[in-house]
C-alpha cells in the first residue's frame, strides 16, 4: 500500500513507520518537529534525544527503498495539499497532533495552539482526501478521553438513543477534561461531518494512555526506539512511574488515585493500526474502535509497578499528591473494547515482565534522567 504517516517523529508515529517499512509498503513520512520545539521551549526533554528522521531514514532505506521523508507543517494547507496530491496515498495515518493535556491547559496561547494545530491538520487532511483521493482511508488517532468518565458503560463510538418511541444511532456523548481532549472531540465531529457529506472512509481510534518502548527486534538492533518521555507534560503515567521508580522517587499518584482509564502497550497500538489498515470501512462509513486492552485505576497501576520492580530489587514508594488536574477521581468506568478483538487483536497484558523490561531500558539510560522535569507544574486552575 501507499501510506502517508503524519507526525512520523512522535512516540507512536516513528515505531509505526519502522513497522510498516518492514512490511514493504511505500511510505511517505511527514513531520515538522513541532513537538520537539515545544518541549525545548518548555524546558522538557525526552530520555534520549533521538536522531531526526532525515538522519536515520537511511537505516530504513536498506530494508525498504520506497520510503521518504518531508519536513512539512500539516496545518499549512498549501504545503500539505501539494505533497498529498503528488503522493496519492491509499491510506493516511494521522498522528500529527499535539498530544498533551497539561500543555493544552498551560495558558491561552498553548490552549489555542493545541486547538489550532490539531483541528487545522485534521481539516487539511480531510479536505485533501475529498479533493484529490476520495477513496483514501483516513486513520486518525482519537482518545478515550473524548468520552470522559460517564456514569454509564462507554460503548465503541456510537450509542442508540430511544426518545419518545423513536430511535437513532448517534456518536456516543463526549465530555473531555482538557482542551487537548476537546480538540480530539472536534476532530471526530469534523471527520463524521465529512464522511456523511462526501462519502469518505475513515477510522477513528479512541486510544487510552500508551506505555512501553520496544516494538520489534529490528528497532532494538538499530537503535531505532521511539522517543520516550517522562516529564510532567508529555510523559504518560505508566512511563513516568517507571522512571520515578528507577531514580528512587515516590510514584506521583494524583489525588486519591481512583481515576480509571483504559491502557495499552505500544506494541498493541501498532497491531491495532495495522488491523485498521487491513479493514477499511465502506465509503461514507466512520469506524470507531476503543483502543485499549486493560482498565486500571492510577493507584492500581502504581501498586503493580512497585510489586513488579521488587523482583529486581527496586524499593518503590507511592505518594498521593494534590491533583493538579480537574478530573473526577471517584467514578464509574466500564468501557467496551470488542472491536479490535473481533479484528484479531491478541493483546499484550501488563505483566511483571513487561514492567521489568521497561525499567531495564530506563536503567540503561538512567544517567540522562532529569529529575527537575518530573513533578507536575501545570494546574487546571
Ligand atoms: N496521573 C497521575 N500521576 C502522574 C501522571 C498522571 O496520577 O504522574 C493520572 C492523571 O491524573 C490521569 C491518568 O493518570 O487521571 C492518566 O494520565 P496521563 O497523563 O497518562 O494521560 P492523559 O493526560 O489523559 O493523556 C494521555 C496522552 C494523550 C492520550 C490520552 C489517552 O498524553 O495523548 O490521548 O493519554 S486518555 O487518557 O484515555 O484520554
Amino acid at each position: 500500500m501507499k501510506i502517508l504517516i503524519l507526525g512520523a517523529d512522535g512516540y507512536l508515529g516513528w515505531p509505526m513507520a519502522v513497522d510498516l517499512a518492514l512490511g514493504k509498503h511505500t511510505l511517505l513520512l511527514i513531520d515538522n518537529y513541532t513537538k520537539r520545539q515545544i518541549m525545548k521551549k518548555n524546558k522538557r526533554k525526552p530520555l534520549i534525544n533521538n536522531k531526526k528522521i532525515e538522519n536515520k531514514i537511511n537505516v530504513l532505506k536498506k530494508i525498504n527503498k520506497n520510503i521518504n521523508f518531508k519536513n512539512i507543517d500539516c496545518s499549512n494547507f498549501d504545503k500539505f495539499s501539494e505533497v498529498f496530491k503528488k503522493f496519492k496515498p491509499d491510506a493516511v495515518i494521522h498522528f500529527a497532533e499535539l498530544p498533551s493535556a497539561p500543555y493544552s491547559m498551560l495558558g491561552s496561547k498553548e490552549g489555542w495552539k493545541t486547538l489550532q494545530n490539531n483541528l487545522q491538520s485534521t481539516f487539511n487532511l480531510i479536505w485533501s482526501v475529498k479533493q484529490y483521493q476520495p477513496n483514501c482511508h483516513i486513520i486518525k488517532l482519537g482518545t478515550m478521553g473524548e468520552y470522559g468518565t460517564p456514569n454509564i458503560d462507554i460503548e465503541e463510538g456510537w450509542i442508540n438513543i430511544k426518545h419518545k418511541k423513536r430511535s437513532q444511532k448517534f456518536l456516543y456523548p463526549r465530555q473531555a477534561s482538557s482542551l487537548y481532549h476537546t480538540s480530539k472531540i472536534m476532530d471526530t465531529d469534523l471527520i463524521w461531518f465529512f464522511s456523511r457529506l462526501h462519502k469518505l472512509r475513515a477510522t477513528d481510534l479512541m486510544q487510552g494512555p500508551v506505555y512501553g518502548i520496544y516494538t520489534n527486534n529490528f528497532s532494538v538492533k538499530n537503535n531505532l526506539e521511539p522517543t520516550f518521555t517522562y516529564d510532567d507534560m508529555f510523559g504518560t503515567v505508566l512511563n513516568r512511574f517507571i522512571v520515578q521508580a528507577v531514580i528512587n522517587m515516590p510514584l506521583t499518584v494524583y489525588g486519591s488515585g481512583s481515576q480509571t482509564r483504559g491502557y495499552i502497550n505500544i506494541k498493541d497500538t501498532i497491531q491495532c493500526i495495522k488491523l485498521a489498515l487491513k479493514n477499511p470501512p465502506a465509503k461514507g462509513v466512520l469506524n470507531i474502535y476503543n483502543q485499549f486492552t486493560e482498565q486500571f485505576s492510577v493507584k492500581e497501576l502504581a501498586i503493580k509497578v512497585a510489586k513488579a520492580l521488587k523482583k529486581i530489587d527496586l524499593n518503590v514508594a507511592i505518594k498521593n499528591i494534590k491533583n493538579p488536574r480537574i478530573e473526577k477521581e471517584k467514578h464509574y468506568y466500564n468501557a467496551k473494547n470488542n472491536g479490535m478483538k473481533k479484528l484479531g487483536l491478541k493483546s499484550i497484558l501488563l505483566t511483571d515482565k513487561e514492567i521489568i523490561e521497561m525499567a531495564e531500558y530506563v536503567i540503561k539510560h538512567k544517567k540522562h534522567i532529569d529529575k527537575s522535569i518530573i513533578s507536575p507544574k501545570t494546574t487546571w486552575k
